[in-house]
């Protein structure tokens, strides 16, 4: 590997990144596909996947005389073999998913890209520039990370290193430096389909192909709306997800033989999102949900949608004082997609 290669890959581990590699800027190989899942409606409310499709499929209009691409991969699994997530659950208390519990990685390595970045171009020439994503961009992220070397496609449509399992974020940088390139991972899933059996709502609807519209991700947080009520008990039942969801993560035999703890600070769950009461979510006020979740991804469905979620998973659980709880969520949000919700549960 030439001297420029590994001395990015050595700056890149030095930030903090435990994964990375180079692919060349090039046209999506997988543009069929994408075309085909957005044309049958697995994006749901997510518009933003359709628009700038040609920049999405292709890296090159993202920056003028885009070559390569550095993808780098960041471990955010914190250690809870005794907590969230882990059955039996606890009706009285939420789960969100890992990716949520501490600090909003969008900021976090965006910030250490760029400073990655400036210390590359201190190594070039003049001409160097770059682009800078950490899911802010259109970019077929995962696309990039298996060309780099990263891992490889999971049925469940993880990105999954053979050696670290999927619990990992991507970023990227576009450059118009001629780096050499990696090869992509090799791997997969075999017989294995722990993930399509496991996932509650039946969002995984055939391998490599998911249903957004049937994701308890997609439905927590990104669905702006009221949740399908046919829906609700599996995500209730299921440890009351009520911020994203890791089932087909938490199955899947890569994770749990080979995910280790990270330590860096910034991805430590916070009191908050380590399995909360259930209580002590629908009472937080507005201001208090902008504190509690300042520099947290949780901060992206708004105190509306984190109460819509709180008030679907008190709708079903045992919990006595479920009704006193659902009260004050309306008496903090009396808006009417909470309202539509409790009303129903109570
Ligand atoms: C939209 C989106 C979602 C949607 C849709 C998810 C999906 N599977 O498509 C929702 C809201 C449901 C979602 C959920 C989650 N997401 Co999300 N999401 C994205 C986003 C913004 C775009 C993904 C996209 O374009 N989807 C459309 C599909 C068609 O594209 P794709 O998944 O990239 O799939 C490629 C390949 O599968 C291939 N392909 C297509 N057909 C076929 C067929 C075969 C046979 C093969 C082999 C390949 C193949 O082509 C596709 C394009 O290159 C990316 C960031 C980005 N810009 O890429 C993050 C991203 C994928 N999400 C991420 C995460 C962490 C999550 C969650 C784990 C969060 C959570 N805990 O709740 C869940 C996981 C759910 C799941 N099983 O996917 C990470 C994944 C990291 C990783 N290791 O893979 C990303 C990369 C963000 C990041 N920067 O870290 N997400
Ligand atoms: S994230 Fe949850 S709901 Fe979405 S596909 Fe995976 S298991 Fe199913
Ligand atoms: S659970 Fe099995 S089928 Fe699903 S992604 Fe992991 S290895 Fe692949």
């Amino acid at each position: 590997m030439a001297v420029l290669e590994e001395t990015i890959k050595f700056l890149a581990r030095n930030a903090g990144f435990d994964l990375v590699g180079i692919t060349a800027a090039e046209p999506s190989a997988f543009a069929e596909e994408y075309r085909q899942w957005l044309d049958r409606g697995y994006a749901g409310e997510m518009e933003f996947l359709a628009r700038d499709l040609h920049r999405r499929l292709d890296p090159r209009e993202l920056l003028p005389d885009a070559r390569s691409i550095i993808v780098v991969g960041m471990n955010y699994y914190a250690d809870d073999s005794e907590g969230p997530g882990t059955p039996p659950y606890d009706p009285e208390r939420g789960i969100f998913a890992r990716y949520a519990r501490g600090d909003d990685y969008h900021e976090v390595m965006s910030a250490r890209l760029k400073t990655l970045w400036t210390e590359i171009r201190a190594l070039t020439n003049e001409d160097a520039a770059a682009k800078i994503y950490v899911d802010t961009g259109p970019i077929l992220e995962r696309e990039a990370a298996r060309k780099a070397g990263l891992g490889w496609f999971g049925k469940n449509t993880m990105l999954i290193n053979t050696r670290q399992g999927s619990y990992f974020f991507l970023g990227e940088i576009i450059t118009n430096l001629a780096l050499e390139i990696d090869s992509p991972a090799i791997g997969g899933c075999g017989t294995c389909t722990a993930c399509i059996d496991a996932c509650p709502t039946g969002a995984i609807v055939a391998p490599f192909e998911i249903d957004s519209r049937r994701c308890i991700s997609y439905l927590t947080i990104e669905l702006k709306g009221d949740i399908p009520e046919d829906l609700q008990p599996a995500i209730s039942e299921s440890g009351n997800r009520i911020y994203g969801c890791d089932i087909c993560q938490e199955v899947c035999p890569f994770n749990i033989r080979r995910s280790t703890p990270t330590a860096d600070p910034a991805y430590q769950p916070r009191e908050i999102t380590s399995s909360p009461k259930l209580q002590e979510l629908a009472s937080l006020s507005e201001e208090e949900f902008r504190e509690r979740f300042r520099k947290s991804p949780v901060k992206r469905a708004k105190h509306r949608g984190l109460l819509r979620n709180v008030s679907m998973a008190l709708a079903v659980s045992d919990d006595i004082e479920a009704e006193v709880a659902l009260e004050r969520a309306v008496k903090h949000d009396p808006k009417p997609l909470v309202c539509e919700h409790t009303a129903r549960a109570l």
